[in-house]
Parts: C-alpha cells; structure tokens; sequence
C-alpha cells in the first residue's frame, strides 16, 4: 500500500482553473485560514518568469482560484532587486496570529529568500530578504524555540551535496546559529540533493519534516519526497529519516509536464483526525493532491532510518 493515497481527481488545479494566462500551476504553500483551505501557487508566465497565485477551497480539494495574482515581483525597494526574475515557491507558517509566507527571490544576483507577512490573505506585506544568494526551500516552524524562531534551508554548494541546514532568529529577520542536519545519502534515492518541502508538522513524537530529494540519471533528474523527524525540544536533532521514499512520480501529469519526473510539495495541512493533506507540483506544471496517516509518516522515519548525516 502507498504511504500517501493519490487524490482520485488530481490534477486538482492546472493552469486553465487561472483567469489569467500563465503556462503552469505548481509548487504552491498551503495552509488553514480559518474554515477555508489555501494555497500560494507559483506559475510560470509565458515569459518563464513566475508570480505566486491564489486558490482556495472549503474541502482540500475543490480549489477556486482568484482573479488576480497573489505576489508578482516587486517594484519597489531592495525587492525590486532582487525579484527581477520572478517569485517562486511559496511555503506557509502560521505564528503569532499571522501568516508568514517564504519564496525564492529570482534576480540577476542569484536566488535569495523573501519573507511576507500577511493576515487576510488578501494582500501580502513584504518583510525582509533573509538570505543571501543562493539559498533555496526555506520552511519556518509554527513554533519559537527558547524565544527563537526556526528555519530549515538549503544553500548551495559545489563542495558538499545540497544539504538541510538549521537556522535560528529572534526577530525573523536576523539569522544565525547555522549548522547543517542532514544530508544526501550516497547511492540512495535522495543522493544528488535533498531540501526542505511543506514546514514542519508537530506530532506526539516529533516534528514531521516532508522534504525533496533528487536522484541523476541519464534521462535527467528524479524528484521523489521523502520524510524525516525531528526532536520536539529540540528541531536540529534529527530522531529518524526514512529511508525509502514517500513519493515518486508515477502518474502521467508527474512523468511529462514542464519538467519532467517530478512531485515537489511547498505545503501539507494536518488534520485533526490523523491525516494530513499533501500537496505537490506535478511535472512543474498541475497541482496535485493526497492523503496519508501522519502516524504511517513518523513510523516509516523512526522504524526503517537511514542516517541523517
Ligand atoms: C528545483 C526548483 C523547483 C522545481 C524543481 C524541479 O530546483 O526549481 O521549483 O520544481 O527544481 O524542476
């Protein structure tokens, strides 16, 4: 049995459920706003630049979305900079009463990480650039740790393999406090690259980390999703990695698309029954959906573990 159970209506958004013109639908955050289910969707437009769209839904599954987009670059300040090339895969947490959402800033300069606060989901409030380049996939914990919030990230680097780093702020805007907590296993599913996907969830025994990781072949990259759990007091302690994956691509709109062989989540909601909903960018370019039982995702890191790093 599959961990996660492929909703039976995926795609569940492409890119003619959008009022305006854009080439995909994918990568989008997603989050609880009340009675309402959201998502942040990145699209590409038919420049290849992308801007983060809006859908929402009162079952998980049936999403409208708005007529306008979310966040397209800004044109204003530092941002202006620094978004040139687009805004792109967005993850949200939900903290102190609001709504904070991190994306990839596209520039000339490279890739950094912005962060925008909104509260209403109707406008968003840039904050600050938080990363230098080149950082990508960066997920903050619903929760403060000792006063601190928390982030995981993936800067890169040509030395070690694309790695999950931790960092710590007291402000959201200053980070620090850096190390690294788990990397690529050699010759393993993940072993080119591995980032963080949807932030964390909080479970009895930990905190549920649902990541990408990246495998080269000769057809070129595979995307799968895999899980790893985190200590509770703790998050930069790692309790287990699963060493299988939890998803691959294996449905046609997953295999061909924009990108080819690809599931990559920004976003997964728990429920209060035990599940949580997953969701992913099929082939870069529809929006997917499923369902596993959180309880299936903790025990797959805490009884079959692969080393962390
Ligand atoms: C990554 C990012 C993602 C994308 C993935 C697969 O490097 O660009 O946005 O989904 O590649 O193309």
């Amino acid at each position: 049995m599959p961990v996660i159970k492929r909703y039976s209506g995926n795609p569940i958004l492409t890119k003619d459920d959008v009022p305006y013109e854009v080439a995909t639908v994918h990568n989008a955050g997603a989050v609880k706003f009340g009675d309402k289910y959201m998502l942040l969707f990145r699209s590409h437009l038919f420049n290849g630049r992308s801007v983060i769209g809006i859908a929402e839904s009162t079952n998980g599954y049936d999403f409208k979305v708005h007529p306008e987009p979310f966040m397209i670059p800004s044109d204003e300040g530092e941002f202006k900079l620094y978004e040139e090339y687009g805004v792109e895969d967005p993850r949200i947490t939900f903290i102190d009463n609001e709504y904070l959402i991190t994306y990839s800033a596209y520039s000339r300069y490279g890739v950094r990480i912005g962060l925008a606060k909104t509260r209403d989901f109707k406008k968003a409030e840039r904050y600050a650039l938080i990363t230098e380049a080149d950082y990508r996939n960066v997920v903050i914990f619903p929760e403060k740790f000792n006063g601190l919030y928390v982030r995981l990230d993936r800067p890169h680097s040509e030395i070690s393999p694309w790695s999950i780093w931790i960092s710590y702020s007291p402000d959201l805007k200053y980070w620090g406090e850096s190390k690294v907590i788990m990397r690529p296993m050699k010759y393993h599913w993940d072993e080119m690259k591995i980032g963080p996907g949807a932030p964390p969830i909080k479970t009895p025994k930990g905190w549920l980390s649902i990541y990408h990781g990246v495998f080269p072949t000769m057809d070129g990259s595979v995307y799968r999703l895999g899980a790893a759990l985190h200590d509770l007091n703790d998050p930069s302690k790692i309790l287990g990695v699963s060493d299988q994956w939890i998803l691959q691509p294996e449905e046609i709109y997953e295999i061909t698309g924009y990108v080819h062989n690809v599931v990559f989540t920004c976003g997964a909601i728990p429920e209060p029954d035990g599940t949580v909903k997953i969701y992913w960018g099929g082939a870069d370019k529809v929006m997917c959906a499923g369902e596993a039982v959180i309880n299936d995702l903790v025990n797959l890191c805490l009884n079959n573990s692969r080393e962390a790093l």
